[in-house]
C-alpha cells in the first residue's frame, strides 16, 4: 500500500489542521459536507503553507509526499484550509493552504490613567492594578517639563527632515544608529525610520557628532536632558510597583537602572505621513488590514523592565488585550502624557503577575508622527528572575532565570513579533511535582 502511514499522517494533521484553523482562521477550498477529494487537478494557490510542530501552525517548505492517487476522507466542516497537489506519478504534492483571515477587532477601552500628583498609597494601588490587567497604563502630571518634552521633539522632527545621507551619518543599524524600515536583522520591517542610542551622553554624543547639518552639541544635550529625566521617571515608577507590590526592598526593580552599567536605551521613533484620505476622525480603529493603513512597527512586546513612551498628537499606538490576541486597543494620543508599558523582564520578576504588553504602531494618518521610547534595561550581567515574593504555590515558579545578555542575544536571534519570555518558561506541572516532592 503506497503511503498508507503517510496518509494517515496527512489526515491527522488535516484533522488537527481543522480544528486549529476552525479557532484561527478564515475557511477556504474545499466543500461542506461529507465528500471524497481528489488529489487530481489541485492547484496551489495563493497562501502561505504551514504544518503543525508541537501545536503551532509554522509556515511549511513544500514537499512531496506519497499518497494514494485519490484520496477519500470525509470533510467534515467547510474545511480550513485547503489541500492542493499535483500528480507525479503515484505522488502527489500535497500541502495545506492555509488563508489567513485576520479576526482582529478594534475594541474601545477605558485604558488606566494615573495621576502621579494624586496619594502615593492610591497611585502604586492603580499602578500594579494596571500592570496586572493591561501592562500599560498613561501617567499625567508626571513632572517632566513641557520644554523639555518640546525641545526633544523639535530636534527630532529636524533630524528626520535632513537628507538621507546626513541621517546615516548617525550609524547604520547594528541595532544601535540611524535605520529605516529595517527593524532588527531577522527581516523584520516597518514604515518609519529610527534613531536608537544608549541612554547616556557618551553614546549619544558620538553618534551624533558626525551629523554636519545640525548643531550636534544642542541635538545631544537635548536628549541627554531628556534621558536624565526619563530615569529619573523610571526610578519613581520602579519605586511606585515596588512598593505596591509589598516588596520588601522597594528599590528591587530602580537598582537596575540606577546601575551605572544598565543597558537602557532612548529610540526616537518617525513615522511618515500616510497618503491616503482615510477619514480622519476613525483613522485611531484602524487596523493593520486597513487599506489606508500601514504598519509603522509591528505587534511586539518590549523585552526590557519598562518603556515610558511618548508621540506627538498623531494616533498610532494600539495594545493588544492581554484577554484576547485578536483585540486590539487603539491608545488616544497625548502629547502631555507619557506612556508606560511593561517588558518581559519585569513580567519574569512578577512571575507572571505583571504582564509584558504586546503593542504595535499603524500608520493611518496624514501627519507624520513622532515617538520617542525611553527602554528601561539592567546591565548585561544583570540576573533577571522571578522574585521570592511573587512564587507561591498558587502561582508557582513561572521562568528560568537568566541574564540580561541571554535575553539579548535570543531576541537578536528571532523574529519581532516572537514570544521570546516563552522560551525561558518553565514546565509548571513538573516544576509543582517537584515542589510536592
Ligand atoms: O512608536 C510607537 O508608538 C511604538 C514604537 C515601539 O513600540 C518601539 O519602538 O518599540
Amino acid at each position: 500500500m503506497v503511503g498508507l502511514a503517510n496518509f494517515r499522517s496527512i489526515f491527522g494533521i488535516f484533522l488537527a489542521v481543522l480544528a486549529a484553523g476552525k479557532k484561527l482562521l478564515n475557511t477556504s477550498g474545499l466543500a461542506a459536507g461529507k465528500g471524497t477529494a481528489k488529489t487530481e487537478n489541485w492547484h496551489p494557490t495563493r497562501g502561505l503553507f504551514y504544518h503543525l510542530v508541537n501545536r503551532q501552525l509554522v509556515p511549511a517548505v513544500r514537499q512531496p509526499i506519497k499518497l494514494p492517487v485519490i484520496v477519500d476522507f470525509p470533510v467534515v466542516a467547510k474545511s480550513a484550509f485547503e489541500m492542493v497537489g499535483t500528480l507525479q506519478g503515484g505522488e502527489a504534492m500535497v500541502m495545506t493552504t492555509l488563508i489567513p483571515e485576520s479576526k482582529e477587532r478594534m475594541v474601545l477601552s477605558d485604558l488606566p490613567v494615573i495621576d502621579l500628583s494624586g496619594k502615593r498609597d492610591k497611585v502604586r494601588k492603580l499602578m500594579v492594578k494596571a500592570c496586572e490587567e493591561f501592562g500599560f497604563f498613561k501617567v499625567i502630571n508626571h513632572g517632566v517639563p513641557n520644554e523639555i518634552i518640546d525641545n526633544v521633539e523639535k530636534e527630532s522632527k529636524e533630524f528626520f527632515s535632513l537628507p538621507t545621507a546626513e541621517k546615516q551619518k548617525a550609524g547604520p543599524p547594528n541595532p544601535l544608529g540611524y535605520g529605516s524600515k529595517k527593524i532588527g536583522f531577522n527581516g523584520d520591517t516597518g514604515d518609519l525610520e529610527y534613531l536608537l542610542f544608549h541612554a547616556n551622553p557618551t553614546s549619544i554624543y558620538d553618534r551624533i557628532k558626525n551629523i554636519s547639518s545640525k548643531d550636534s552639541n544642542r541635538f545631544s544635550s537635548v536628549l541627554s536632558d531628556y534621558v536624565d529625566l526619563m530615569k529619573e521617571l523610571a526610578c519613581d515608577l520602579l519605586e511606585l510597583l515596588g512598593e505596591g507590590l509589598g516588596l520588601e526592598d522597594k528599590k528591587t526593580f530602580s537598582k537596575f537602572l540606577k546601575d551605572s552599567q544598565n543597558d537602557s536605551l532612548i529610540r526616537l521613533n518617525h513615522y511618515p505621513s500616510c497618503d491616503s484620505d482615510a477619514d480622519q476622525r476613525l483613522s485611531f480603529m484602524k487596523t493593520k488590514d486597513d487599506k489606508s493603513s500601514r504598519v509603522g512597527f509591528g505587534e511586539h512586546s518590549d523585552p526590557q523592565i519598562l518603556t515610558i513612551l511618548r508621540s506627538n498628537n498623531v494616533e498610532g499606538l494600539q495594545i493588544q488585550s492581554p484577554l484576547d490576541g485578536n483585540v486590539w486597543i487603539p491608545v488616544k494620543s497625548d502629547p502631555s502624557a507619557f506612556f508606560i508599558n511593561v517588558g518581559d523582564a519585569l513580567q519574569a520578576m512578577t512571575n507572571g503577575r505583571f504582564v509584558s504588553v504586546r503593542h504595535r504602531a499603524i500608520v493611518t494618518a496624514q501627519k507624520s508622527r513622532l515617538s520617542t521610547m525611553f527602554f528601561v534595561a539592567p546591565s548585561l550581567q544583570a540576573c533577571i528572575s522571578p522574585l521570592p515574593e511573587m512564587v507561591t504555590l498558587e502561582n508557582r515558579l513561572k521562568y528560568r532565570s537568566y541574564t540580561w545578555a541571554e535575553y539579548k542575544k535570543t531576541m537578536y536571534s528571532l523574529r519581532l513579533a516572537s514570544n521570546r519570555l516563552e522560551l525561558f518558561k518553565l514546565d509548571c506541572n513538573k516544576e509543582s511535582k517537584d515542589l510536592m516532592r
